[in-house]
C-alpha cells in the first residue's frame, strides 16, 4: 500500500500524478513543507515522502522513477541505452529546468526576506530560457523525450512547466515546447492528479 506523504501543490504533485499514471490505490496525507509531521519522515522537512508498506523513500524523483521500475512502466530497463538516455532527460529536467524554477522560489518566498535578490532572480528566467531553447532541440519532432512513449522525464518536465507558468508567471517559448506541454495536460493520469490536488487548498 502507498502512502503519500505532502501538499499535493508542492513535488507531492509528480507523484499522487505517477500513482494515477499507474492506477494504483494510493492514500495522501496533505502535510506542509517543514512541518514537524514533515519532519518525522524526512530530517529535512521536505515534501514529498513515499511510504511504502510503511517504509519511507524521500525525494519526487526517486519516488517517481521507483513506482516506474517497480511497475516496469513509463521507464526504460535499467542497463540499457535507452535507459542512459531517458536519465539524461531526467537530469536536464532536474539541473536546467526545476533548478532554475527552485532557486527563483526561494529568492522569492522561501529564504529569509533580507537574503532574497532580485539579480538572483532575473538569473534564474536567464537560465530558464535557455533551458527551454534546449528543450525545443532535443525534442526536434518527438512526441515525448524519449520519442512515442511517455516516460518519467515528460512527467517532471510537465510539472516544471505548470510551475514555470502557474508559479513563477514565466511563459514558455513559441515553437514546438507548448505543443509538448498541451500533450502531457491532455493526459487522463495528469487530469485526475489535477482533481486530487485541488480538493486541497
Ligand atoms: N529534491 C526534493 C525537493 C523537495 C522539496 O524541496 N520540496 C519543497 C516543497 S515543493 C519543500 O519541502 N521545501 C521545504 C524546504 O526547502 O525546507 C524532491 O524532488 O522531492
Amino acid at each position: 500500500m502507498y502512502k503519500v506523504i505532502g501538499f499535493p501543490k508542492t513535488r507531492a504533485f509528480r507523484v499522487v500524478w505517477m500513482l494515477e499514471e499507474l492506477g494504483l490505490d494510493y492514500d495522501l496525507d496533505p502535510v506542509k513543507p517543514r512541518s514537524e509531521e514533515a519532519k518525522a519522515y524526512n530530517p529535512s522537512g521536505k515534501v514529498p515522502v513515499l511510504l511504502v508498506d510503511g517504509e519511507a523513500i524521500s525525494d519526487s524523483v526517486a519516488i517517481c522513477q521507483y513506482l516506474a521500475d517497480s511497475h516496469a512502466r513509463f521507464t526504460f530497463p535499467a542497463g540499457t541505452l535507452e535507459r542512459a538516455r531517458q536519465d539524461s532527460w531526467t537530469q536536464f529536467a532536474v539541473d536546467d529546468v526545476e533548478s532554475a524554477l527552485w532557486f527563483n522560489a526561494k529568492n522569492t518566498f522561501v529564504l529569509p526576506e533580507e537574503l532574497r535578490s532580485s539579480t538572483a532572480r532575473a538569473a534564474c528566467k536567464y537560465d530558464f530560457d535557455r533551458a527551454m531553447n534546449v528543450l525545443e532541440t532535443r525534442l526536434g519532432s518527438n512526441t515525448y523525450a524519449m520519442g512515442d512513449e511517455f516516460t518519467v522525464p515528460d512527467l517532471l518536465l510537465g510539472h516544471c512547466a505548470n510551475w514555470a507558468e502557474n508559479g513563477a508567471g514565466w511563459e514558455l517559448p513559441d515553437g514546438v515546447v507548448p505543443g509538448y506541454v498541451a500533450r502531457i495536460r491532455s493526459r487522463p493520469a495528469y487530469l485526475k492528479a489535477v482533481a486530487a490536488r485541488d480538493r486541497y487548498s
